[in-house]
């Protein structure tokens, strides 16, 4: 196997000083922190600056006024985290990959005086593990548990653990506050959600973790507009689970977003080619990229993840209907089913190729925990451990059915690898060749250069070099999106000629 390039800093988290002695607590102001994870050095290290978490923005939106905030994500790469002026109340948010990190943190913080509360997806999978790291623990939804954890802190009347549920109207929550945010960090600042939720529960996504209920909820359109119109950016990335659920909504969304003259992109599933004048809408609207789970290419593997989706055999048409309408796909696929054999990676990649998709990611199939795949996977014994911070779709952390763990890390990095190749690249540009140099800047640029990004982000350049480059993107294809307006017929468009890509 080929070793990847990956400088220490982005495989191992900053040092945080045990000598160092801290100020006085400052009343009144809470540090947010995204901690740190390594990072995968077969993927793009472009994908960890294209937008940030909505976690953080969404709880400082939620800080009473009184309160001052300091954001702080680790992943930018700019050494230890802030402690002067020291903080009255660290907020931490844990993702099962980087709970070990956020412990630290929170170790750290605590023995110099602050009150540290733990929230976010692993804090609700597994509240035992979190417990004794944290002053309190937030279970479920922080816009509604931040503000009063912290007037419980200023009358001193703090409790171990808060719970919220998902199924307060989703237009009740203030807008996120994206002011906090480094903005020379990130290629956008604008991550935006509109929706809560999936019309699917598939077994293995965290959306099907015990004691979530998340109803399919959405925010009102108007609200969605202004919040990106307001961030002043050109580009902005959805970061619900799918913006498609439902389609009507996404129709109104689209005809609200059109007169921005924005462009954005958005997970949803396959299924949202059900219907090709909502994908026409989606383009007219700005869309340049869409991110698509098929997870695989094996119906069989669908019906044991209960994924409700169209069968496999018509996925590449439905592909086409999207590249009909400029709009480049980012396929998901999780390796790792129990229908899947050695021969899943050549057949997966091969497919790819086939069907021109602009750009793939790779996940190992992982059993997150509190999920009904952990809970089968664990009955079965099938589980090599618990370290979750192998649990980052990277590293086969369960016993396949029909391979060996090494053949399923192998074929994986091969899958990355060939993906990654110059041949491959070249073999899914667009049919169209006036698209061909725009697809080429952006896979040499997002996908061949790792030690590029690692400049860009320690410098803090990433902004500055990709925002001409967004802005660009966003004038051709207005063009674009002139010249799809004006066409009548059905006839197939040229594809669009997209920079961007979700990549989420
Ligand atoms: C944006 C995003 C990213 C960004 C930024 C991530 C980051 N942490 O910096 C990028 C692209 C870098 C990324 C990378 C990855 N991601 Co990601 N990502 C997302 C995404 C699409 C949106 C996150 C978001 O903004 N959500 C909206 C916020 C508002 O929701 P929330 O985080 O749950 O926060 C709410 C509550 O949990 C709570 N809360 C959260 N934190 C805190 C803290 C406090 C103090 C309090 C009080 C409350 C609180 O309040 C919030 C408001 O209700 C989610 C899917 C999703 N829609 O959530 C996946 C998701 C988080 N990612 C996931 C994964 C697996 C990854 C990767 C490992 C994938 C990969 N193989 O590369 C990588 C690497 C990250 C890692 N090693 O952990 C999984 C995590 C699964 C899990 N059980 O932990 C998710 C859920 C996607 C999925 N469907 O599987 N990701
Ligand atoms: S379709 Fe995607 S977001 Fe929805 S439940 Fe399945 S994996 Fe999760």
């Amino acid at each position: 196997m080929k070793s990847h390039w990956i400088p220490r800093e982005m495989r191992i988290a900053p040092r945080l000083d045990p000598e160092l002695k801290a100020g006085p607590v400052t009343p009144r102001l809470a540090l947010l922190l995204n901690p740190f994870y390594p990072k995968d050095p077969h993927a793009s290290f472009g994908k960890h600056v294209l937008t940030p978490t909505l976690a953080l923005t969404s709880l400082a939106g939620a800080t009473p006024p009184e309160w001052q905030v300091r954001y702080c994500d680790e992943n930018l790469l700019q050494g230890p985290p802030p402690s002067s002026p020291f903080p009255q109340v660290v907020g931490i948010t844990v993702h099962l990959t980087f709970a070990r990190r956020a412990y630290e943190l929170a170790a750290w913080y605590r023995e110099r005086g602050a009150t540290v509360i733990l929230g976010g997806l692993h804090v609700l999978s597994c509240p035992d593990e979190a417990a004794p790291h944290g002053d309190a623990l937030a279970l479920g939804d922080g816009v509604q548990l931040w503000p009063v954890i912290l007037r419980d802190i200023e009358a001193g009347t703090l409790r171990r653990v808060y719970e919220a549920d998902y199924r307060r109207p989703y237009r009740e929550d203030p807008a996120p506050r994206r002011d906090v945010l480094p903005r020379d960090n990130f290629l956008t600042t604008t991550s935006l959600i509109a929706t809560r939720g999936c019309h699917n529960r598939c077994g293995f996504c965290y959306l099907s973790t015990e004691g979530l209920h998340m109803p399919y909820l959405v925010r009102d359109v108007e609200q969605v507009v202004e919040e990106f119109q307001a961030d002043g950016q050109p580009y902005a990335v959805f970061v619900d689970n799918n913006l498609g659920s439902k389609p009507e909504y996404l129709r109104r969304l689209c005809r609200a977003m059109r007169p921005l003259e924005k462009i954005w992109s958005a997970a949803v599933t396959i299924d949202v080619t059900d219907d090709p004048s909502l994908v026409r809408e989606m383009a007219l609207a700005g869309c340049t990229g869409v991110f698509i789970g098929f997870e695989s290419l094996d119906d069989g593997n669908l019906r044991d993840a209960r994924k409700k989706t169209s069968r496999t055999a018509d996925y590449a048409r439905r592909v086409d209907i999207l590249h009909q309408n400029g709009i480049q796909v980012n396929g998901s696929f999780v390796l790792g089913f129990d229908h899947d054999g050695p021969d899943v990676f050549a057949r997966t990649v091969e497919w790819i190729e086939r069907n021109r998709l602009e750009c793939a990611t790779f996940h190992i199939l992982t059993p997150y925990p509190a999920t009904p795949l952990f809970r089968q996977m664990e009955a079965e014994g099938r589980l090599l451990h618990k370290n979750w911070e192998l649990y980052d779709t990277g590293h086969v952390v369960f016993r396949p059915r029909r391979m060996t763990v090494e053949q399923l890390a192998e074929g994986y990095a091969w899958c990355y690898e060939t993906l990654f190749s110059h041949r491959s690249i070249w073999r899914r540009r667009p049919a169209d060749w006036r698209a061909v140099p725009a697809y080429l800047a952006m896979s040499y640029l997002y996908k061949r250069s790792n030690r590029f990004w690692h400049f860009l982000i320690r410098r803090r350049l990433t902004a500055a070099v990709w925002r001409p480059l967004v802005e660009w993107t966003r004038r051709r294809h207005l063009r674009f999106r002139r010249r799809l307006a004006e066409r009548t017929d059905a006839a197939p468009m040229p594809r669009a000629e997209a920079v961007l890509s979700a990549g989420v």
